[in-house]
């Protein structure tokens, strides 16, 4: 399962594309089957329909836990290191990890939950999120983490999509010299869910809350009403094991699924390869476990690889910008994994802050997101790896489960912006608008996958016909990513960003007819245009257009501050635009579609060369929205 050479690498490629069922029953074998599978792979692109290691029966945490005690009882699992870097490091064993999650399991079916129940996840990054989430896998319930800089309308869309019977949360999440509630938005949000049976709620910050009889419970309390003993219920490898809601171009957020057996081989094959994990190796992966990242490379990958992963309760600014160097220098860190946009951000507050942390610690560096610019890359590689630390720029997607290209560390000659090749197993091509394939070196064009890999999604929850639509029919027998690409002379794959109406705000995803249709909501608004612009911290920012109701005129900012205030209370604070111009029309075609490449132009700053406007309905108005540009524009 290893790869420890490029020529291993190119054989592994080779032997995965010549055989892919004997290539992954190979590394499947590595681990606990409770019944071995009868077939490796049955697959189309059309329905869609793919199925991993048929009839195969486990449980992933029997794979993450229970296999580990024999011989890794006493190693940290996790180590946490909490907002406050005055407060207490918390190191769980295997051994204690795995008593924890036993006993929250329990508590989880005290509390009702069976096997194919969904159970929405709301927490801050706690070792209790980790717990919580192993605990629904033990029994087999389906988790669905939601972000906690989600907001109470977006909790209850995706506790009602996937009609979740069970909510975890806390009281509050310390973020920096903030404290956040968590249970109070959560109450917001269960006025309107009612398939939401119990929550279950973890003592953190303290903070006064309001517990409904019948049906809040305390963890705590839950938690001395059991025993450490809970048998993993036995899972068909195609049994769902989680939800993940991502953005897409259209609508709301869409429930993608991943099953039991082939994401849990694919995130520990590329876990252990990608990053060249070693036994002993601290492994800093700075998501949010609301995240794929967190899930695949936090939790999962790490775990099923007998992994040491460090999980991280704060951000990158607080006390000070130095934080993350204070976390590898105190923990020993050995593999770093992060986004461009935090490193852009601290790169900003200068090499100081850097200063005086050991970082020797330091093997593998890694980046995943959103495409990072060579002079991120550079200051990485140069201040924090010293030139001596290979990075990883990771290019995969929620949709994906894992990463899909990238270079093996120490073994892929890496090239600045590139992620470089694909991993055994993944077969990406190029393809025109036309859907035809661009073949050969020096191309770009839009990005898709021929085969499936283990850890691609199966669905997503409730419309699987979404599923094909989004992602199989553009390119009929194709998987399509929604990224452009280009791939140069020697072979190596760069992605160049969505081509689709999905921006990359900070490294989070957000569909921008979502953040429109949130500016909507806002009673002085009629309509609103939203479309990305290159920021040098965010990699994009959002740029919104509105038509606002005409009586508004008097006070702007009071309206900009509602809009802004809207969005939160719909979305949740990452979705704020950074950017609002108020216009009086919206620059369309005569069948009424919104020209977003003459905005996107005009939002970019470049009003030179706006194409073709004669198409449009009024050109007039695009005069009127570029001379508007030119003068103040603000959040
Ligand atoms: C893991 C994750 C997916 C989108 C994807 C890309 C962009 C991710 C890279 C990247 C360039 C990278 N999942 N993206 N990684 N672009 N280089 N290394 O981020 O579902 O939240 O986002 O992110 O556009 O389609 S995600």
């Amino acid at each position: 399962m290893r790869i420890r050479t490029f020529d291993q690498y190119q054989e592994a490629y080779r032997h995965s594309v010549e055989d892919p069922e004997g290539f992954w029953a190979e590394i499947a074998q590595e681990f606990q089957w409770r019944k071995p599978w009868k077939r490796v792979l049955q697959w189309n692109f059309e329905e869609p329909n793919v199925k991993w290691f048929i009839g195969g029966k486990l449980n992933i945490t029997e794979n993450c836990l229970d296999r580990h005690l024999k011989d890794k009882a006493d190693q940290p699992a996790i180590i946490w290191e909490p907002n406050d870097p005055t407060e207490p490091t918390v190191t769980l064993t295997y051994r204690m990890l795995y008593d924890q999650v036993c006993r929250f399991a329990n508590v989880l079916k005290r509390n009702g939950v069976k096997k194919g129940d969904r159970v929405c996840i709301y927490m801050p990054m706690v070792p209790e999120l980790a717990v919580a989430v192993l605990a629904c896998a033990r029994i087999g319930a389906i988790h669905s983490v939601v972000f906690g800089g989600f907001s109470a309308q977006s909790i209850a869309d995706r506790i009602n999509d996937a009609q979740c019977s069970v909510v975890i949360t806390s009281d509050g999440a310390n973020r920096g010299n903030k404290q956040i509630p968590m249970k109070d938005t959560v109450d917001d949000a269960l006025i309107g869910c009612p398939s939401v049976k119990k929550v279950i709620v973890l003592t953190h910050t303290r903070t006064a809350v309001a517990m409904l009889k019948g049906r809040d419970v305390w963890w705590e309390t839950e938690m001395k009403q059991v025993t450490a003993e809970c048998e993993a219920e036995e899972m068909d490898a195609e049994d769902m094991l989680f939800i993940l809601y991502t953005s897409g171009s259209t609508g709301k957020p869409k429930g993608v699924v991943h099953t039991c057996g082939g994401y849990m081989v694919y995130t520990a094959y590329t876990f252990q390869n990608v990053f060249q994990y070693e036994p002993g190796d601290v492994h800093f992966c700075t998501a949010d476990i609301g995240w794929i990242t967190g899930h695949s490379y936090i939790l999962y990958g790490p775990l099923a690889s007998g992994a040491t992963s460090l999980m991280f309760e704060g951000v990158p600014t607080w006390p000070d910008a130095g934080r993350f160097w204070d976390i590898v220098d105190k923990h020993k860190v050995n593999i770093l994994y992060t986004a461009p946009t935090a490193i852009r951000s601290l790169m900003g507050f200068g090499l100081d802050y850097v200063k005086g942390h050991d970082l020797s610690s330091l093997r593998i560096l890694g980046s995943v997101g959103e495409p990072i610019n060579e002079e991120a890359w550079h200051w990485y590689d140069d201040n924090i790896g010293k030139n001596r630390c290979p990075i990883v720029d990771t290019w995969w997607q929620t949709e994906t489960g894992g990463m899909l290209i990238t270079p093996i560390a120490g073994i892929t000659k890496t090239k600045p912006g590139y992620a470089t090749l694909p991993l055994p197993g993944v077969q990406p091509l190029l393809v025109d608008e036309a859907g035809k394939e661009i073949e050969g070196n020096g191309v770009s064009g839009n990005l898709c996958m021929k085969f499936p890999w283990p850890g691609i999604l199966r669905t997503t929850y409730g419309d699987h016909e979404r599923c094909r639509q989004t992602y199989f029919s553009a390119y009929p027998g194709l998987y399509f990513t929604g990224d452009g690409c280009l791939r140069d002379e020697d072979g190596y794959y760069r992605i160049t960003g969505r081509v689709d109406d999905v921006l990359n705000v900070s490294g989070h995803r957000i569909g921008t007819a979502e953040v429109e249709n949130a500016i909507n909501m806002h009673t002085g608004v009629i309509e609103s245009a939203v479309v990305g612009y290159p920021h040098d911290i965010k990699g994009q920012g959002i740029y919104a257009y509105v038509i606002a109701e005409n009586d508004t005129d008097h006070d702007v900012d009071l309206v900009r501050r509602d809009i802004l205030a809207t969005v939160s209370r719909i979305i949740g604070p990452i979705a704020k635009p950074d950017k609002i111009q108020f216009v009086s029309g919206l620059p369309k075609t005569r069948s009424g579609k919104i020209m977003r490449r003459i905005l996107r132009k005009i939002a970019e700053g470049d009003t030179s060369n706006l194409g073709d406007t004669t198409t449009l309905l009024d050109p007039a108005v695009v005069e009127e929205i570029k001379a508007g540009a030119l003068v103040e524009v603000k959040a």
